[in-house]
């Protein structure tokens, strides 16, 4: 099956009401790992980078990292019979989500929720504008996550507004929209219990009714959390976004679960246990084994709890 638009994945999500998880990548060996479940369960994928990604695949230039993404992940779309999409995730500044659309890029994200509401629906409206024009389609945000996006510290959370949602998705003609509702990047999510705000999810499918997506959606699966602390690493204090609470907001009018901690503490799981047991081993391909079969095994579970298993 071949390379294709988001929004021919998410669509047909929205309209069945499951969701496709979006996974993050810098290299090549995620990519194998993630495309390895996606087969396993025949599922649609959302490939996703940072603009830190564009510029570290690049070394240091980040067309030339867009265009690394997208031969790499167009090459396996091509030859594999389950849909596959690249997507740029927030992207804050135009010479990379630019750079994103010329590159090939199925769809990008103008993330401009930490800049005043007007201002955000100035920058998406513009980005849309240029995206639409060449069959690129656009995310945005509204409201604040807190947390760490790439190298973008924000401390606290703003959620989402539903009727500024509306006016919002009305006036930019955004086609999927990530709302604010209580999750937060990274491994440590909640101090206490896990808690979102399944009220206002609600009314912003209502008031939208486009493809919505959770950010910092990542559960951080204990399981691999106590392999890579049985190995070494210090993961005290983390918590994510437990499957349950994933499954309600898929319920809700979630389409799209961006998940990326959950893949990288399940490749330095697999990479610890292997390196602990074999002192030997210097060739990547054999040490990197278990941390892609974790990988897989992570998204393979995804794929299944959000419905989009079989969907390909
Ligand atoms: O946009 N992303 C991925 C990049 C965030 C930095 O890890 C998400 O919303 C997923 O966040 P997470 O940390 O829950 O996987
Ligand atoms: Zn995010």
């Amino acid at each position: 099956m071949p390379y294709v638009n988001t929004m021919d994945i998410l669509e047909k999500a929205h309209k069945e009401y499951y969701a496709v998880a979006a996974f993050n990548i810098n290299n090549l060996e995620f990519l194998q790992a993630i495309i390895e479940g996606g087969l396993e369960k025949r599922s649609p994928l959302i490939i996703e980078t940072s603009e830190g990604a564009m510029k570290y695949a690049g070394m240091g230039d980040p067309l030339r990292g867009a265009r690394v993404f997208v031969n790499m992940v167009r090459e396996f779309a091509d030859s594999m019979d389950i849909p596959i999409a690249l997507h740029l995730d927030h992207g804050k500044d135009f010479n990379y989500i630019l750079a994103a659309i010329k590159a090939g890029y199925s769809s990008v994200m103008i993330d401009a929720s930490d800049k005043p509401f007007e201002e955000n629906m100035q920058s998406t409206k513009e980005i849309v504008k240029i995206a639409h024009a060449v069959g690129v389609s656009v995310e945005a945000e509204l409201g604040k996550l807190a947390g760490i996006e790439d190298n973008v510290v924000s401390a606290e959370t703003v959620l989402v507004n539903p009727d500024e949602a509306k006016q919002f998705v009305e006036e930019t003609g955004v086609d999927f929209l990530a709302p604010a509702i209580g999750t937060s990047h990274g491994a440590f999510k909640f101090k206490g219990e896990a808690k979102l705000d399944y009220d206002r999810l609600k009314k912003v499918k209502e008031l939208t009714g486009i493809p919505l997506v959770l950010h910092g959606a990542s559960s951080v699966v204990q399981e691999m959390v106590e392999i890579a602390e049985r190995y070494g690493a210090d993961f005290g204090g983390s918590k994510g976004v437990p499957s349950e609470i994933l499954k309600e907001t898929v319920k809700l009018g979630i389409n799209k679960v961006n998940t990326d901690t959950d893949l990288r503490m399940a490749f330095i799981a697999g990479l610890r246990e292997f390196l602990h047991n074999d002192s030997k081993e210097f060739d990547p391909r054999k040490y990197m084994k278990t941390a892609k079969k974790y990988v897989t095994k992570v998204v393979s579970d995804r794929l299944e709890l959000l419905g989009s298993a079989g969907k390909a």
